[in-house]
């Protein structure tokens, strides 16, 4: 019994909300604090907007009151006088007429002002299909917001409590039932089928003849990129192997790994399918390329991958964007540490022969110090078997 009153107390009540309030204020002045970047400015600046709205909405709540109270007297008044008192039906049916028209603009002032902020243009394959499936289900689920809203809040309001009219008693509709059960079982399963194809093809992990392996390893706070050379194979990689030269921990034993590149930007050749490995060392990170439709979480121990192909060239895009400048990006989309926000890479996608010709250009994974720290150079310490391949392989 005591716990019951407790809960139902309005004091406890008011004070949790109050603690609530509070404690969302605290924990986003924390996490806040902890990012180096933000200056005192901006972190005042964030308490205010925070104390602005949360004052806005008691004013607002106090006028509703207010008002409300205002009305009750008045009504009371009236009443009291002899008159006829308000007609509180009329009140709240023209409150829920209000309420569908302030809804309905709310929700396309969302849509524009929200919408807007919505993806840049896909280009990628499954970026576009992605897309697609998404604008069917808005445009769908809309349809039926809109219809449902006009019709609940106008039944509301046009068969609002009268003096003159009497409830019609209306139970049971097996037909009524049978429609509102149907219509929405069968979009839905047309949605979900519809999607389960389209994640098939999104998700399509068959190794293909054409496919470019590259490797993306997170750390806190870089990604780095590590291409197949010549053979077109990347070598293992074994984490026990890292070093301060072997920093993604490429095993050596393996062949592959000898003509491996590393690279500072991610390039990608246009319409060609390319297999991103991911990879990660320390926390999960996550490659997120908005333009591509791609996001991936990056898993220490747990070694993903990713297959897309990317339709539009960089140079392409800056004439359709209108913005020379413009650059595809790879961020981290995990909040993974203090200097999250400078875990960016620059993704370039260019022309087979300009990739062919960047390609041409990148350094070895495989430096003259790395070749020095395992000895690639000690020809008595290393078996006969092994100094062959290397040999074979450095020679290329
Ligand atoms: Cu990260």
């Amino acid at each position: 019994m005591g716990f019951k009153k407790l809960i139902n107390s309005k004091k406890t009540l008011s004070l949790l909300a109050a603690f609530v309030l509070l404690g969302t204020n605290q924990l986003m002045a924390q996490s806040v604090s902890t990012a180096d970047s933000v200056s005192a400015a901006d972190k005042s600046a964030m308490w205010t907007g925070v104390a602005y709205y949360v004052l806005l909405f008691l004013v607002a709540s106090l006028c509703v009151a207010i008002f409300g109270k205002i009305l009750k007297i008045y009504d009371i008044t009236l009443k009291i006088q002899g008159k006829k008192g308000f007609n509180w039906n009329n009140i709240m049916g023209i409150c829920c007429l209000v309420f569908l028209i302030v809804g309905l603009y709310g929700a396309y002032w969302s849509l524009t002002v929200q919408g807007s902020m919505s993806l840049p243009e896909a280009a990628s394959v499954h970026g576009v299909a992605i897309d697609d499936m998404f604008t069917v289900t808005t445009v769908l689920t809309l349809i039926v917001f809109v219809i449902t809203q006009i019709l609940l809040f106008g039944f509301l309001f046009f068969y609002r409590g009268s003096d003159k009219r009497r409830a019609y008693f209306y139970p049971h509709n097996n037909t009524i039932e049978k429609i509102w059960t149907v219509v929405p079982a069968i979009v839905l399963t047309i949605l979900v089928v519809f999607g389960f194809f389209t994640w098939q093809k999104v998700m399509d992990t068959t190794p293909a003849k054409g496919d470019l392996n590259i490797d993306i390893t997170g750390h806190q706070f870089a990604w780095e990129l590590r291409y197949p050379g010549k053979d077109g194979k990347l070598g293992s990689l074994d984490y026990t192997l890292t070093t301060p030269l072997n920093k993604l921990g490429v095993n050596f034993k393996d062949r592959n790994s000898f003509d491996d590149l590393s690279a500072d930007t991610l390039v990608l050749p246009v319409n060609r399918s390319i297999r991103l490995n991911i990879h990660a060392q320390d926390v999960i990170h996550s490659v997120y390329m908005p333009h591509f439709r791609v996001q991936l979480n990056a898993v220490p121990g747990l070694p993903t991958f990713f297959k897309f192909v990317p339709t539009i060239t960089t140079a392409e895009m800056r004439v359709r964007t209108d913005n020379p400048k413009f650059e595809y990006l790879l961020y981290c989309n995990k909040i993974c540490g203090t200097a999250h926000y400078n875990m960016q890479r620059v993704v370039r996608v260019v022309t087979e022969a300009e990739y062919q010709d960047w390609i041409a250009h990148q350094k070895p994974y495989l430096t003259d110090q790395l070749k020095k720290e395992l000895k690639f150079a000690d020809t008595k310490s290393t078996t006969s078997g092994q100094l062959s391949s290397n040999r074979l392989a450095l020679n290329n």
